[in-house]
């Protein structure tokens, strides 16, 4: 087969390669020549200086005004710069004909009615702000943006209001982010969250409408999170600032830590980066971040949660296929799915890393549920996140191709997990599920702390029954979806949109006030799929990152990085 150029660049990899090259310029003459320059920069510097003292301040002023007017035409010019035509990956599944069954049918409409009512409140109260109070009925954000104004609901929801065939929503969505969507703004966000619900939502908006300016945004964006690479590790920082690209981490991760599912979960989109652009530099970060990864020890082979940007060190020895943990894993196995299965790297790291935690973190309770702990130093913990529930999802979209052959094996876990999560909400008074729940003294799939009480409208099962519908078409996934999706209409909704609860053991639960981007990106589209004909984005074809948002299947071999003229 001929080498692609995808491939070259993955054998010619090195991230030390500037460092290596700098040392070899330690010669005598090189030092001479360098102190050479710096001397004659350092004269005409000063030359310059003594010019400017001469002139009056306003002048001065002046000067600096018409520079900074140059420089930022300059960039404008270089970001509408329309970026080079690539190879259209096959788009299979963009519209599909309605269910036949009429039960289905009222079922998906009523889901559809649901986004419409986020989608309205939102734009009445919240329109361009990340997220929408529901019963303040006022805009909202959290930390993860900063304190940017960047309508993530907006992007966040684009895919959802296309599939659903709400165009005049999309367009209203469209003809905002064409206008105001800029990331020249003094932010410090979260690299993780805006690539998979900014890079992610513009990318899988681009794919599905053709429209140029979803990809222009993706690219300038992604621009702006590339300072948080700049570490001594080249793991990135868990957060930048969009405007000096000064970057940090979260003051709570253990010992200065970057967290695994954060710089783990950059892959899918950083790949369709490079694809769409040509520029290898995305490509070139994620990979380095994985071969890095690929050369490290682990404890009982398990990935820390936690591990430094500066020293290349873990952290504390926490595991998790929930927070911290979580999607990283989803992205090695989808990494492989999204390069048409050639990329069989990252499909061995899936199956060492679910091996290991198969081994070591999943248990049966007593009463015979099927549960994912949480390793913490040595010690199993018999608990589990509602964001750990995605993986009953994981482990049947990676049955096929498991190592010898346990296609079987994965798909009958993923349905223990699926069952687990179900049981999760069923013994709640809302039938909606909390955020932990414990296998313990007694105890099972219930959550025991009070803090751990909440429903945020989260995805992370529904997610779980989908997947498990296309893998086995088992009523029983469309209807416990049916019957969250009921408990999510009846208890979460208010006149101005729909609120997380407090409490889902009380019958009179409070509302949090907050309507999450990912309730319109992914619960509700889940939801509209699960009722939906299995040929409306078909996994053979599409890829979901870790937002719910569907990237296409790269077929690399077929298609080609080098048919891109940016690569030859
Ligand atoms: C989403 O933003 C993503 O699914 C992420 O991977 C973790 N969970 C939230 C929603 O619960």
């Amino acid at each position: 087969m001929e080498e692609t150029s995808f491939q070259a660049s993955q054998s010619s990899f090195s991230g030390l390669g500037k460092v290596t090259r700098v040392s070899k310029l330690n010669t005598r003459e090189e030092e001479e020549r360098l102190r050479n320059k710096i001397r004659a920069d350092h004269e005409k510097a000063l030359e310059e200086a003594k010019e400017k003292l001469k002139k009056s301040r306003d002048e001065i002023r002046a000067e600096i005004q018409t520079e900074k007017n140059k420089v930022a035409q300059e960039m404008k010019k270089k970001e509408s710069k329309p970026l080079p035509p690539v190879p259209v990956p096959n788009l299979i599944g963009i519209n599909s004909e309605d269910p036949t069954d009429k039960d289905i049918r009222e079922k998906r409409d009523k889901i559809k009615e649901m986004m419409k009512h986020a989608w309205e409140n939102y734009r009445q109260y919240g329109w361009g702000h990340n997220e929408l109070k529901p019963i303040a009925r006022k805009g909202h954000s959290t930390n993860i943006f900063g304190n940017s104004q960047m309508g993530a609901t907006i992007v966040d929801a684009l895919d959802t209001l296309y599939i659903m065939g709400l165009h005049d929503e999309f367009r209203e969505g469209q003809d905002w982010i064409d206008k105001n969507l800029d990331f020249s703004v003094n932010s410090e966000v979260s690299v993780f969250e805006v690539n998979i619900r900014f890079i992610g939502g513009l990318l899988a908006a681009y794919y599905l409408s053709g429209q140029e300016v979803f990809k222009l945004k993706a690219v300038q964006l992604a621009g702006k999170l590339l300072p948080a690479f700049n570490t001594p590790t080249g793991i990135p920082w868990a957060m930048v600032n969009l405007k000096s690209g000064v970057g940090r981490n979260w003051g709570w991760a253990s010992a200065g830590s970057s967290i695994l599912a954060e710089f783990g979960t950059l892959h899918m989109e950083f790949v369709h980066l490079s694809y769409l652009t040509g520029d290898p530099v995305y490509y070139n970060k994620v990979m380095h971040i994985r071969k890095l990864l690929q050369k490290m020890d682990r404890p009982n082979g398990l990935y820390p949660n936690y591990l430094n940007p500066r020293t290349g060190r873990w952290g504390q020895h926490h595991t998790s296929v929930g927070g911290l943990g979580d999607s990283f894993y989803e992205y090695l196995l989808k990494a492989w799915l999204m390069s048409d299965k050639m990329d069989t790297e990252a499909r061995k790291m899936y199956d060492d890393a679910i091996e290991a935690i198969e081994r070591h973190l999943i248990r049966k309770s007593n009463g015979g549920l099927t549960y994912i702990g949480e390793w913490k130093n040595g010690h199993l913990e018999r608990k589990m996140g509602h964001l750990t529930c995605f993986a009953g999802g994981m482990f049947a979209l990676g049955a096929d191709g498991s190592r010898d052959d346990k296609a079987g094996h994965y798909l009958q876990l993923g349905a223990e997990i699926a069952h687990t999560c179900h049981e999760s909400y069923d013994r709640t008074t809302l039938k909606l599920g909390p955020e932990a729940f414990k296998f313990d003294g007694g105890l099972e799939a219930v959550a025991v702390r009070q803090n751990e009480k909440y429903y945020i409208l989260r995805p992370e099962v529904i997610e779980t029954y989908w997947y498990m519908w296309r893998f086995t078409h088992d009523p029983k996934y469309r209807q416990w979806g049916w019957e969250a999706a009921q408990a999510i209409d009846k208890y979460c909704r208010v006149s101005g949109g729909f609120s997380g609860v407090k409490d889902v053991y009380s019958s009179s639960p409070a509302y949090d006030d907050v309507q999450q981007s990912f309730f319109l990106a992914e619960t509700l589209k889940y939801l509209y799929l699960l009722f939906s004909n299995d040929d409306l984005l078909p996994l053979d074809n599409w890829v979901f990152n870790t937002e719910a948002h569907p990237l296409p299947v790269l077929h690399l071999a077929n298609t080609t990085l080098s048919g891109n003229p940016a690569y030859r």
